[in-house]
């Protein structure tokens, strides 16, 4: 009984703390991704607030030199167009194919929600921000790093075009293929942050996210999402569904 009563209670914290994830560590907030009720994801939400609080923010990943740059294998989407993808989007595919077709002279990426100035910005747009080259190792969750030089403007330079109000805290990315993932501020802020379209000195490949691809270097690999087509900045965290990692069995938040 005694025992029956224990894990009663405890389950009721761990209940409370699930739904609240920050609760030790900061407080309740509107802004936590959802848990589906996983215990699990609780340690995901304590890590977010624990690295949050404890870390520098602006701390720079490490940078290599050319010759220290592997070969990279393309894992996930290849191909946006490919109905054999797993993946596969039929309306953001089709789109992808006229675009790649056109040599993505169409190509535009949306910026929307929590900005003063919403429009859209051609790859000649972006290529007019003064550009950042880095040279990282990129981590995938199944266990394989690679290192890869990559070139664009810092995600910061673009929101500040776009003028991103004071209420905003996620930046949402929207993919050709069935994926759609967010970050906080912190990660959309950092130096580090590139909307990359070149890749080891030549245009972004196909298989690797052309023609524009987020590069997240303090998250492992799923993070950086490949064929953005619009960021959509929100003062609230918005959950995806099953276009995002935490139905499909993953954290959002997966700092390294
Ligand atoms: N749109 C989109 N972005 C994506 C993926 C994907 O399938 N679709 N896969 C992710 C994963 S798991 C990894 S490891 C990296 C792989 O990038 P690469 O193909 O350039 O190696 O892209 C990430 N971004
Ligand atoms: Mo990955």
């Amino acid at each position: 009984m005694k025992s029956e009563h224990v894990l009663t209670s405890r389950r009721t914290i761990i209940t409370g703390l699930a739904s609240c994830g920050g609760l030790l560590l900061g407080g309740c907030s509107d802004t936590q991704p959802p848990t589906y009720g996983n215990l699990l994801r609780l340690a995901d939400n304590l890590t977010y607030r624990a690295q949050r609080l404890l870390l520098p923010r602006n701390t720079l990943v490490r940078e290599y030199d050319r010759g220290d740059i592997t070969s990279i294998a393309a894992i996930g989407t290849t191909n946006p167009a490919n109905p054999h993808e797993d993946l596969y989007d039929a309306a953001g595919g089709a789109a992808y194919d006229r675009l790649r077709n056109g040599g993505f002279a169409d190509w535009r990426l949306t910026i929307d929600g929590s900005v003063a100035r919403p429009g859209s910005y051609s790859l000649n747009d972006l290529k007019s921000f003064p550009a950042r080259t880095q040279i990282t190792k990129h981590t995938c969750e199944e266990g394989w790093s690679a290192i890869a030089e990559w070139t664009g403007v810092p995600l910061q330079r673009v929101l500040q075009a776009a003028g991103i109000l004071p209420s905003a805290r996620f930046v949402n990315f929207y993919a050709f293929d069935a994926t759609l993932d967010s970050i906080d501020m912190v990660d959309a802020l950092h130096p580090q942050t590139l909307l990359a379209y070149g890749m080891n000195g030549r245009d972004l490949p196909v298989a690797h996210g052309a023609p524009l691809r987020v590069r997240v270097e303090r998250q492992l690999g799923y993070k950086s999402i490949k064929f953005l087509h619009r960021i959509r900045v929100t003062e609230q965290f918005y959950d995806p569904g099953k276009l995002g990692p935490l139905q499909n069995g993953w954290a959002w938040y997966i700092g390294i």
